[in-house]
């Protein structure tokens, strides 16, 4: 049995990861730290919020005091809570760099303090920069770091510090590197919940530039359990990227398979807008290191596409009012 803290639990991801965690250890409790910042769901948890083994706090991992309270109560924590959308941190990036930044080290030093046994810590594939087209180049664990927008540079700060909490601290951590992840609970801002919503309103997709982007798309599950099997049996100090199977696939061809699963039109329904600043090109990840400790995803893209698609018909009541603020953001940055 072990006293689980997870932060940002209420966003996509750690929403998802609460689930499945009550589920496969019945005995473990969870508190869940969540700020609630625009991107945190109480709904998400809507289901789970009254087991016995289930918490919820509200407040800041900037906050040490109460950072250091929920810390002194558990073992092991995962570390979700940040700031995640590359067009916000376009926008403003200076709460990039107070949450992802000065957060995780509160976070950090609240660990050494009290001694947790094990510090997980999620980040992204986007720390390694961008590769070209088709070079067939992929990221690996000893990939050097080149973020290159305020989100992925303060994602990778946080990475170094863990690197160095472990180093000079001892502190226990592991870091996992995540590809793209879509499925249930993902805010209609991110672009397969901004397709699929789009689609079931017969509004087109929006396509940022070209559309010859390329991401490594993984399903929210499996990356869930490429963490589940860090934590368990992962080395100490070490760090795992996570990626997928699916073939090398562009934005423009995700949006091909969306509006083709909806039977319409694509001259109808995709709408080329403005650019990102500074978009990266490709990512492509070697996960061989995880395939060793016994991880491969189990989700095709098709498979995942179908399913998240008919989650999102049956849950309206889930991201209709936050479709209306993702919109909002849009007409602000000119992409919508
Ligand atoms: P999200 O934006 O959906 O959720 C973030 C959560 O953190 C929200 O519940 C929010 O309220 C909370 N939060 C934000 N600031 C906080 C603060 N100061 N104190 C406490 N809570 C705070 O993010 P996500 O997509 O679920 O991503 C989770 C983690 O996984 C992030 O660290 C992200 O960098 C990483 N990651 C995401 C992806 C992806 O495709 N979404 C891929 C790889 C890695
Ligand atoms: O409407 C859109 N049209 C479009 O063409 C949106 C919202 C995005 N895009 C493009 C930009 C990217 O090339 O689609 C791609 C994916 O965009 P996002 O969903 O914003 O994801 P990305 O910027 O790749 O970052 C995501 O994956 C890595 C998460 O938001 C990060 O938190 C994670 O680290």
């Amino acid at each position: 049995m072990s006293n689980v803290l997870v932060t940002g639990g209420c966003g996509f991801i750690g929403s998802n990861f609460i689930r499945s965690w009550l589920k496969s250890y019945p005995k473990d409790k969870i508190i869940n730290l969540d700020k609630l910042t625009y991107a945190g769901h109480i709904s998400s948890l809507r289901d789970v919020e009254k087991d016995k083994n289930y918490k919820f706090v509200k407040g800041d991992i900037c906050d040490s005091k109460l950072v250091a309270k929920v810390v002194n109560e558990v073992e092991t924590v995962v570390h979700f809570a940040a700031e995640s959308h590359v067009d916000r941190s376009v926008v403003g990036p200076a709460v990039f760099v107070k949450t992802n930044v000065l957060g995780t080290q509160v976070l950090l030093d609240a660990a050494v303090k009290y001694k947790v046994k094990h510090f997980h810590h999620i980040s992204t594939d986007e720390v390694f920069g961008a590769l070209p087209l088709s070079s067939g180049e992929k990221f690996r664990e000893n990939t050097n770091y080149d973020p290159r927008s305020p989100y992925s540079a303060s994602k990778a700060a946080s990475d170094h510090l863990v690197r160095a909490y472990f180093h000079t601290f001892n502190l226990p951590t592991t870091i996992t590197n995540c590809a793209n992840n879509y499925g249930p609970y993902h805010d209609p801002e991110k672009l397969f919940p901004r397709m699929i919503t789009d689609l079931i309103d017969g509004s087109p997709v929006k396509i940022y530039g070209d559309g010859k982007y390329v991401r490594d798309w993984l399903h929210v599950e499996d990356h869930i359990r490429a963490i589940d099997l860090v934590i368990k049996k992962g080395k100490i100090g070490e760090t795992y990227l996570v990626g997928s199977t699916i073939k090398e696939i562009n934005n423009l061809a995700v949006a091909r398979k969306l509006i083709k699963l909806f039977g319409k039109s694509e001259k109808e329904y995709i709408k080329f807008v403005k650019d990102r600043p500074g978009h990266d090109r490709r990512y492509a990840i070697d996960w061989s290191k995880l395939a060793r400790l016994g991880w491969k995803p189990k989700y095709d893209l098709d498979t995942g596409l179908n399913e998240t698609v008919e989650w999102y018909r049956q849950n309206e009541w889930w991201w209709r009012l936050l479709k209306a603020r993702a919109e909002k953001l849009y007409e602000k940055t000119g992409q919508k």
